[in-house]
């Protein structure tokens, strides 16, 4: 059966990767394939927004490097409260990273330097274009951490303009993060990557998402819920602006999460 076919609750029960599995639950137990992208630099803002929007979502997507901290104490007092409210809404946290160096680099990057990002992150993500090198040293990194579970994913097409991703490159990197299935979780796509064999399980993120589409005047491309998980087969939403620059975000929350799962129940019946 196709993966687009099959319920995300079948799923995490069989996801390759332990993190994969664990997402996976929660979208089925939360009803939500939301991710919410809180792209704000003051740290008390974006916890305060995420203990409103906690139970809505299933992953929450940081960029820990646009944040103002004052000391490297209120990094990890922050990193702290967010790893709190990943367990007392239920939701992982994604660091939306994008690693895009050598093995060796990367390897610094993920475990060091102020941000410590494989202390607190449940998934990441990286280019392909290093090559499998990129995998592996983000891989040798999370296996410092064998009490906690770490994902990745690969970015595999971009929703702006001009992107250079998709069709071949996208092709290729699929191809790379094969051997890698207890540890690449999924990728990130305009919709479904080509789907193979027996055990394979890629959980696919799609950002560019509003409920109207449109653009932002610097090359991003919005689609709607049901543009990028009822037809092309994405399994999660990446929505920033159009959630946390309502004057509502809550309610536009809900407006998202039931868009996404709508178009998911609608993909399951069809
Ligand atoms: O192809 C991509 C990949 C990512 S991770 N296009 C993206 O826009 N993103 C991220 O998703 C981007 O860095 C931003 O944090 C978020 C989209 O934000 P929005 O405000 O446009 O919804």
């Amino acid at each position: 059966m196709s993966q687009t076919k099959k319920s995300y609750s079948e799923r995490s029960k069989t996801h390759p990767a332990a993190i994969g599995r664990r997402l996976l639950a929660i979208m089925a137990a939360k009803q939500s394939n939301l991710c919410i992208s809180v792209d704000l630099t003051s740290p008390s803002q974006i916890l305060a927004l995420i203990d409103e929007l906690g139970p809505k979502v299933c992953l929450v997507k940081t960029h820990i490097d646009i944040i103002t901290f004052t000391t490297p104490d209120s990094i990890t007092a922050f990193t702290t409260s967010l790893q709190s409210l990943a367990t007392h809404h239920n939701f992982l946290i994604f660091e939306d990273r994008k690693f895009a160096d050598i093995g060796s680099t990367v390897q610094h990057q993920y475990r060091g330097g102020i941000y410590r990002i494989a202390s607190w992150a449940h998934i990441t993500n990286a280019h392909a274009i290093p090559g499998e090198g990129i995998i592996q040293g983000l891989r040798a990194v999370a296996h410092e951490h064998p009490d906690v579970d770490r994902g990745l994913l690969m970015l595999g097409e971009m929703s702006s303009k001009g992107s250079l991703g998709g069709g071949e490159y996208l092709a290729k990197t699929v191809a790379m993060a094969r051997g890698y299935a207890d540890f690449v979780v999924g990728f990130i796509a305009q919709g479904a990557v080509e789907r193979a064999g027996e055990g394979e399980d890629f959980v696919v993120m799609t950002p560019g998402v509003k409920l109207e589409r449109g653009g932002d005047g610097l090359g991003q491309q919005y689609n709607t819920p049901d543009d990028v998980v009822g037809e092309r087969g994405s399994d999660v939403i990446i929505v920033g602006r159009g959630i946390i620059k309502a004057q509502d975000p809550v309610e536009e929350a809900e407006k998202y999460r039931r868009a996404g799962w709508e178009a998911y129940e609608r993909r399951l019946a069809n």
